[in-house]
């Protein structure tokens, strides 16, 4: 008798947790809205920053754009040393290296099989150096990710203009680079195509150069107009007040493009290809000593921080290594400068936790309702119901609150949905809410620099959006820098 009851009481347990499972299931999350990110992409977007080292012939030359002409010995930097570049990367913050392994001119800085033209013949090292190996072990050591720049435009190569010859020796350069220095997490693709030695223009082969990347550096994202990660379409480091992740790529043409598109990206664009911001911390891409006293600003660099990495972007900084091998100490001591405001920025979410109040959430379900989007985490989310484009979400400080940025965030592995929103606060005086700001996109990350503003309430309105939205940050912050 007992036994049984002790059945019953098992069984009555069982069936509640199988119904409690059962109602969980039922609530279905929003289906992904195509093109989402793949697994490369997503890797890439959560790394924010990333640093450009230009760094060749021309650091020698006192140049931006060899010719191809340089003499292999110039090319002889006194005391190199990449482990000094990598931790300097590391200390601004950045998550990845990328070096020109080959640029313009066609010096290579490893000593590929392919060239004379390279390493192999300068005084440095005896001709036994290898700065791709250098920067890619420093990166191992640092616990950086490393991606290389390898220029398709090459001014040095004889076979360039003899179209299949010189695909053929791009593809075993790009052969050497993604088998010898372990993994490669970019492939940085220039457009440029200048003219060949003969004269003749030389067509790229992107395709023979995309599946070689793609069997040989599964990890890897491509940077170009084709590949993974599109080009913003200007070298400021910013991007548009609108920036979808989204893009046509059979509609752009490498090398030209079109620039709106570039910028915007395209909200029916059926490729996932979000966009890089590219810029130097110098005015030039490479060293000039000249430039020493030209190094961004600190509020230079933060504005750049806002409109790259908070318009849904990444950014690309160039420091440029100088003729000793080194990187000059005001741009190392500006990178720290850099990393120390955005740290401090960014330290404390005004609004982590509060209490929240949606319009509606998804299916009434808690696993979609306001808390999701301050709570914190990137993979939980606030959603709304599958038709339904527009709502709002109250956070209630429980206090007046003063604050200066607002960082938003959607859930990106279900695609990029808003289209229109705006941000309001609860204004005591007035009894009313006063709106503070509006803006088009979000994507994975937005950040909004408002007047100071101290209130209790602060209310996020989705106005628009492709499909039901899919916010996962809401975030507040007071600004010191
Ligand atoms: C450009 C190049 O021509 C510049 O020299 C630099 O490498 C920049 C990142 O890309 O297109």
């Amino acid at each position: 008798m007992q036994k049984n009851k002790n059945l019953k009481i098992w069984s009555v347990a069982a069936a509640a947790m199988l119904m409690t499972a059962v109602s969980m299931n039922a609530v279905t999350a929003p289906a992904p809205l195509d093109p989402v990110p793949n697994a490369n992409q997503l890797v890439w977007q959560e790394r924010g920053q990333y640093m450009f080292l230009h760094f060749g012939v021309n650091t020698f030359s006192n140049r931006e754009w060899g010719d191809g002409k340089e003499d292999p010995k110039i090319f002889n930097p006194t005391n190199l040393d990449a482990r000094q570049w990598v931790k300097a990367a590391k200390d601004g913050g950045f998550k990845m290296v990328v070096l020109t392994a080959k640029h313009h001119d066609g010096f290579c800085l490893w000593p590929s099989a392919y060239t004379e033209h390279s390493v192999k013949n300068s005084p440095w090292k005896d001709g036994k150096g290898d700065v791709v190996r250098e920067v890619s072990d420093a990166c191992k050591e640092f616990g950086l990710d490393f991606g290389v720049y390898l220029s398709p435009w090459d001014r040095n190569s004889p076979y360039y203009g003899d179209s299949p010859k010189y695909n053929e020796y791009y593809v075993n350069q790009l052969r050497e680079l993604l088998t010898n220095y372990g993994k490669i997490s970019i492939v940085w693709w220039d457009g440029a195509c200048g003219e060949g030695p003969n004269g003749k223009r030389q067509e790229y082969d992107w395709d023979a150069y995309l599946k070689v990347v793609r069997e040989l550096a599964p990890e890897a994202v491509i940077f170009s107009d084709k590949g993974d990660v599109r080009w913003v379409g200007n070298e400021n480091g910013l991007a548009k007040e609108t920036c979808w992740s989204m893009y046509n790529r059979s509609s752009v043409e490498i090398g030209g493009g079109v620039q709106q598109q570039m910028g915007e990206g395209n909200p029916v664009g059926g490729d996932w290809a979000p966009a890089e911001c590219d810029v130097s911390i110098r005015p030039g891409w490479f060293y000039h000593a000249d430039q020493d006293d030209k190094v961004k600003s600190l509020t230079h660099l933060l504005d750049i921080y806002y409109r790259s990495v908070g318009h849904n972007c990444c950014l690309h900084l160039n420091v440029p290594p100088n003729q000793q091998g080194l990187l000059a100490p005001g741009d190392v001591a500006r990178l720290k400068e850099f990393h120390e405001a955005v740290s401090e920025n960014f330290k404390t979410n005004l609004a982590l936790k509060k209490k929240g109040k949606a319009s509606s959430f998804r299916e009434k379900s808690r696993k979609f309702n306001a808390a999701k989007a301050l709570d914190g985490k990137r993979e939980t989310y606030w959603a709304l119901d599958d038709g339904q484009t527009s709502g709002s979400l109250v956070v209630d400080l429980r206090k007046p609150v003063t604050f200066d940025l607002i960082l938003l965030q959607e859930y990106i592995e279900l695609g990029q949905r808003v289209s229109a929103y705006h941000i309001d606060f609860w204004d005591e005086t007035k009894k009313e809410w006063t709106e503070l700001a509006k803006g088009t996109t979000i994507g994975y990350k937005w950040i909004l620099r408002v007047p100071w503003t101290t209130a209790r309430k602060v209310r996020l309105t989705i106005d628009d959006a492709r499909a039901c939205p899919t916010i996962s940050s809401f975030e507040l912050y007071q600004s010191s820098y």
